[in-house]
């Protein structure tokens, strides 16, 4: 397909260029064509690019407006410019390699005057997607609906007391399945944007959270009914836009998803930002995922421990992403889901070479945590320490704890004969953090 012209012209396809490159705009860890286990470092890594954030994002925040202009946003007709910015966007991929891009319904189409011509303005862009992702081979890793965005749903989408902005949000999912897998989506995600409360004074908990199970049934259904096979994820965060959010953090949106019957359908997608506001490091929610086979994606970015909002910035925290990659890893990886970059630029950073040098960070910081983390679990150090820290539990009557042959009775006998005090044994967390800095730092 002829592409009208290009918008990143002064910068390359992004090479790698080893640890010791000083060319700023080449990868030092990222090698996407090195073969790991007989995979592509791409297809390990699965790198995604958050449409809403580097093709939608401006800069702007509550003090003031956007910063950041770019030269594809010119036209006088939204869906002509939604157009061009798919083209830069894609363009953008290529040069950066990253082989996934992520959206939602209204970062991709202006929303019409009625849900109407929303949907025409999407069918008009996703047949322009459709051709993108077929002469680039960038692939969709997820779609999802903006249900927080317009005034309809301030008071929540599928928890909205109205049942009419309930019946507007199914309506907006519906076509929002549709066009993900017409892009071939290989997951769809649920933010819970507005699905929280402010105060309890005009809110019935009981009924929203019902009304929420209800909404993901039906996208349950709907998904079967058109043969949508991609994995449904649930995104928990605990705060921002309300107070309190009904998907807080992952522990929570388990027992919801229990609760409603719901947990066969979903796996989760975890964001390092969220997880540090819901007070818990990243590696935790991973866990947590992980311990239910329930570990789906990663939304890649990071926070500022000194604010308490969602700053969705680029991590290049080494420690944290090769903590959280010793996780993933051994729960086996992410299977259909990736790493997306739901990250933003800083609003000065107003240069296209800026969305470079973000994801070149982003990518490389994921990349070295990659390597370390296999190193890690190839040493066996942790494992084999955790595993001898437990390993009562492997005979005797450990063994019959965990297989519920032992009981209270069972027990005190024990403790009254044979066994007496407990000998107390390390936890040695100081020694381990050592280990740990040899691998990050030698
Ligand atoms: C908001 C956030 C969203 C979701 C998709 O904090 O992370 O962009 O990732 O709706
Ligand atoms: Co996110």
């Amino acid at each position: 397909m002829a592409k009208s012209r290009s918008y990143f012209t002064g910068i390359p396809t992004i090479a790698y260029a080893g640890p010791g490159a000083s060319n700023a705009l080449a990868f030092r860890h990222y090698n996407p064509d090195e073969i790991i286990e007989g995979k592509t470092m791409s297809e390990h890594l699965r790198f995604s690019i958050a449409y809403w954030h580097s093709f939608r994002g401006t800069g702007s925040d509550p003090f003031g407006p956007g910063t950041i202009v770019r030269p594809w946003e010119s036209g006088k007709d939204p869906v002509s410019v939604a157009k061009l910015r798919l083209e830069a966007a894609f363009e953008f991929h290529q040069k950066i390699r990253a082989p996934f891009w992520a959206f939602h319904d209204r970062d991709i189409a202006p929303e019409g005057r009625t849900l109407a011509q929303s949907n025409q303005h999407l069918d008009a862009v996703v047949a322009h997607a459709k051709q993108l992702q077929k002469a680039t081979g960038v692939k969709l890793l997820w779609g999802t609906a903006n249900l927080f965005s317009n005034p309809r749903y301030m008071c929540g989408a599928s928890t909205n007391p109205d049942a009419h902005v309930f019946a507007y949000a199914a309506a907006q999912v519906k076509k929002a399945l549709e066009i993900t897998q017409e892009l071939g989506g290989e997951n769809y995600v649920f933010w819970g944007g507005r699905e929280g409360y402010e105060t309890l004074l005009n809110t019935n908990l009981k009924r929203e959270q019902d009304h929420l199970a209800a909404f993901l049934h039906m996208a349950v259904d709907y998904a079967k009914s058109i043969g949508f096979k991609g994995q449904f994820l649930i995104e928990p965060k605990p705060k921002e836009p309300t107070k309190h959010q009904y998907d807080f953090d992952v522990a929570s949106g388990i027992a919801f998803l229990r609760t409603y019957g719901l947990e066969k359908y979903f796996k989760f997608n975890i964001e390092t930002n969220h997880a540090t506001l819901a007070g818990h490091t990243f590696q935790h929610e991973i866990e947590v995922a992980a311990s239910q086979q329930m570990l789906g994606s990663i939304d890649a970015n990071s926070g500022d421990l000194l604010l308490g909002w969602d700053t969705d910035q680029f991590n290049t925290d080494v420690k944290e992403l090769t903590l959280a990659m010793t996780s993933i890893l051994r729960a086996g990886g992410l299977g259909t889901g990736g790493f997306n970059f739901d990250a933003k630029l800083r609003r000065p950073s107003i240069d296209p070479a800026d969305l470079f040098h973000a994801h070149i960070g982003g990518m490389d910081a994921y990349a070295l945590a990659f390597k370390l983390a296999r190193k890690i679990l190839a040493d066996g150090q942790f494992e084999r320490f955790v595993a001898d820290r437990y390993a009562s539990f492997d005979t005797g009557f450990g063994r019959d704890i965990e297989t519920g042959k032992a009981n209270f009775k069972s027990l005190e006998k024990l403790v009254l004969g044979k066994l007496g005090e407990p000998t107390p044994k390390s936890g040695k967390q100081e020694y381990l953090e050592n280990l740990l800095n040899t691998y990050l730092h030698g």
